[in-house]
């Protein structure tokens, strides 16, 4: 099995990421029609548990998109029951320092690298040539999230962790701890400097950065800057966004002929 996002992002391709915070597999389905390179399934802040995950994935499975989850925290249960659900990769929220980017490899490589348990009920597909436990741990994407202030002074620590692949920002969290309001798409310059900083010790290592964006044109921006994991919004927010978008559209057009 080959993890297309991680040859995409080796390649030095930008990759556009879903985030399905909808526990459903039938708008996994349609989100996986839409030409994502990847699909996240949110088990932190999404409405997602793992049966739900589960059918997202069965969902997405005839598409050529790589599955990929993003954990509640930072613990082994649920960083190895994901990725032997069949995720391909793992976005770990708050990795603050070198000992929790460490712990969190270590959940998901198998031995010697890591401390992963045997029993990919789901990932190691009936009849596959190569077994998975083969090549999982070079397959595997280790993906910690940086959204605090100490994540960001522990940067390089953190990136020198062997098994991890690139990072994922989280701006809401981010700003919480620099004392801003939690919100996308940010344009201060503090911020602004922070990705700048991340993105280049990134590059430094030939690892990935990656950022939670609420907008295309903040994301396409971002790629711009060098990132090369971009998210756009969740399922729930397009959806409400597309829909608030045509109630506003009919009642504006249809205004001058009836009030609605
Ligand atoms: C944040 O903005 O804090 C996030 O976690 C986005 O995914
Ligand atoms: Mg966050």
């Amino acid at each position: 099995m080959t993890n297309m996002l991680k040859k995409r992002l080796q390649a030095g391709k930008a990759c556009v990421n879903a985030w399905l915070a909808i526990p459903s597999g039938f708008s996994a389905e349609v989100m996986a029609q839409c030409g994502w390179d990847s699909v996240t399934v949110d088990m932190q802040h999404g409405v997602q548990d793992y049966q739900s995950m589960v059918q997202c994935f069965q969902a997405m499975d005839k598409h050529p998109i790589t599955p990929l989850v993003r954990v509640p925290w930072n613990e082994p249960g649920i960083v190895g029951k994901v990725l032997d659900g069949g995720a391909w990769g793992v976005i770990c929220p708050m990795v603050n320092n070198e000992a929790e980017a460490r712990a969190l490899a270590s959940y998901a490589l198998y031995p010697p690298k890591g401390k992963r348990s045997n029993g990919p009920i789901r990932a190691g597909a009936y009849g596959a040539a190569t077994p998975y436990q083969a090549t999982a741990n070079d397959e595997v994407l280790i993906i910690p999230m940086i959204e605090t202030q100490e994540a960001i002074d522990n940067i390089d620590a953190i990136l020198d962790v062997p098994g991890i692949s690139g990072i994922y920002i989280g701006p809401s969290d981010l700003g919480l701890s620099l004392g801003l309001a939690p919100r996308l798409d940010r344009e201060e310059p503090q911020i602004l400097a922070i990705y700048d900083k991340l993105v280049a010790a990134c590059k430094k290592r030939n690892l990935f950065a990656g950022l939670h964006n609420g907008t295309a044109s903040y994301a396409a921006k971002m790629i711009g800057k060098g990132f090369q994991f971009v998210t756009i919004a969740n399922d729930s927010g397009l959806m409400a966004m597309a829909a608030r978008a045509a109630v506003a559209q009919t009642r504006k057009e249809a205004g001058a002929v009836a009030a609605l």
